[in-house]
């Protein structure tokens, strides 16, 4: 399958940077969504996901992505939970399987369901393999996933690996929005120092301090979406955690993603 735009983006983006970080947004959530926007363009995100494990109305996420597009040239890349989230305008679409689901629905069947409309609306798929992991928040319950034990990285390792050799490009380690504890940093480095593809890291990311970490870990993408419906400071949150990746690219000792050698 032929590398899209912006997953070109993605790769250059993060070679350029040694991480990126991007702003989730929930379409169940949109009241202060321009302001969200517009902030984490300026505090330094790469891009915009929009997706929600209980969003399920597909002009939900039309909205979303409208009022995304009309406040930043970033790209938007759509984070489905399910057929209802293919939606127009966006850029691209997760095209992810949640491989530790114990339902082939999420594993591949609304994939095949949702193939054709991905086609027909001219959204760039990028392959992802998801995996849920520690409580599993809703995404776990709504997924059906049997979640990794953060105690047990060795599983999340042998799925990472499994993924990469069946061709996904990304990798996810998600431990649920909202997530009182995110991906441990332990488990981050054995799967970091496993594959080769992007890692992205996302769940409970709420501080400078654990974007650092998180990253010195190997994570090289980031994703925040919770914690900005929680503060005021939308901007000073953003730069805060953006920050701590920086900090992290800096410290760490693990090779991150490169595009070339
Ligand atoms: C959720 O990983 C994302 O799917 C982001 O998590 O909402 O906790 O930032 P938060």
């Amino acid at each position: 399958m032929r590398i899209g735009k912006t997953e070109k983006y993605l790769y250059d983006a993060i070679s350029e940077k040694g991480f990126i970080h991007i702003t989730l947004i929930d379409p169940e959530k949109m009241d202060r969504i321009e302001e969200v926007v517009k902030a984490a363009e300026a505090a330094g995100s790469s891009a915009f996901m929009v997706g929600g494990s209980t969003s399920h109305k597909t002009s939900d996420y039309e909205e979303a992505i409208a009022r995304i597009k009309s406040n930043s040239s970033l790209p938007v890349i759509i984070f489905p939970s399910n057929v209802a989230s293919i939606a127009r305008g966006a850029d691209a679409i997760w095209f992810m399987s949640l491989l530790n689901s114990m339902n082939p629905y999420y594993i591949i069947g609304a994939q095949v369901l949702g193939v054709k409309t991905v086609r027909e609306l001219g959204l760039e798929a990028i392959p992802m393999a998801y995996l849920i992991l520690g409580t599993g928040g809703a995404a776990g319950y709504v997924g059906d996933a049997k979640p990794i034990p953060f105690e047990i990285p060795e599983l999340a390792v042998g799925y990472a690996m499994a993924a990469e050799a069946l061709g996904f490009r990304f990798v996810y380690l998600e431990a649920g929005s909202g997530a009182k504890m995110h991906v441990p940093e332990k488990l981050v480095s054995m799967v970091r120092k496993n594959i080769s593809i992007p890692l992205i890291v996302g769940g409970g990311i709420r501080e400078g301090a654990i974007a650092e970490s998180i990253v010195t870990a190997g994570a090289d993408i980031i994703v925040t979406g919770d914690v900005l419906e929680e503060t005021c400071a939308v901007r000073e949150k953003l730069s805060e955690i953006i920050e701590g990746g920086r900090r992290g690219v800096l410290k760490r000792s693990v090779k991150g993603f490169k595009t070339c050698c």
